[in-house]
């Protein structure tokens, strides 16, 4: 849901064939995938442990894009938390691919897991390094019992990953936890990014 009385995902009253809501993609008979439109700041789970994934630097001290919305709504506290976090070397607290954890401080959301994707147009495995962003968030948040996580499109804006490469690696790697989460959601803020990833789910996990 979204504290901006958004409502609950997928509840848009259109349904595909094998009766699930538009967006609503169940991957296990325990875990659900939801593909919205939102902005991730304002999502939240009533009641649960969840937490947003924040694209970040890895530097981890906030930035543009999502990073820099998430350091807003947190408040100051956050940002002081994440210079708290030790640096692996220096000017770098969270190596690209990887994944760490703090609150969510003024965030609906309780937690908040920093990962960092890869730059495009530099990184010389950019799929390997945006599968490991995933995969070692949703690590994370396994290992701190969160039933719900929200997602970006990691490494889709300033740094500048194709759209439909990007949903691939993102949904593949979601479907490799299938059993190991309540709801994963896809909080995408653009139509163009949303309808990518809705096609793309449809192509990987419609029978
Ligand atoms: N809610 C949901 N999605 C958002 C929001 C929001 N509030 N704001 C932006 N997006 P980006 P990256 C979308 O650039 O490519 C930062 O400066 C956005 O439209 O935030 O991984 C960091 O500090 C896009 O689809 O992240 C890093 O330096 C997606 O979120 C660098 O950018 C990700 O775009 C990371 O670049």
């Amino acid at each position: 849901g979204f504290a901006n009385g958004g409502g609950p995902a997928g509840a848009r009253g259109s349904t595909l064939a094998n009766g699930e809501d538009r967006g609503h993609f169940r991957l296990s008979p325990v875990s659900v995938m939801k593909i919205q439109k939102g902005d991730i700041t304002q999502w939240f789970v009533d009641g649960s442990s969840d937490a947003i994934v924040n694209p970040a630097n890895e530097r981890m001290l906030g930035g543009g894009g999502a990073d820099g919305a998430i350091h807003r709504a947190a408040g100051p506290e956050l940002r002081a938390a994440c210079y708290n976090v030790p640096e692996v070397r220096p000017g770098v607290r969270c190596p690209t691919g990887e994944a760490r954890i703090t609150p969510g401080f003024r965030l609906p959301a309780s937690h908040v897991i920093h990962t960092v994707g890869p730059i495009y147009d530099v990184d010389t495995n950019a799929e390997a390094s945006l599968r490991n962003a995933y995969r070692n968030s949703l690590r994370v948040a396994r290992e701190n019992n969160i039933q719900y996580v929200a997602f970006t499109a990691i490494s889709c804006g300033v740094y500048g990953y194709p759209y439909d490469e990007a949903a691939s690696v993102a949904i593949s790697s979601v479907r490799e936890f299938a059993n190991d989460f309540k709801e994963v959601h896809f909080v995408l803020f653009s139509d163009d990014i949303y309808n990518v990833w809705l096609n793309k789910a449809n192509e990987l996990l419609q029978n």
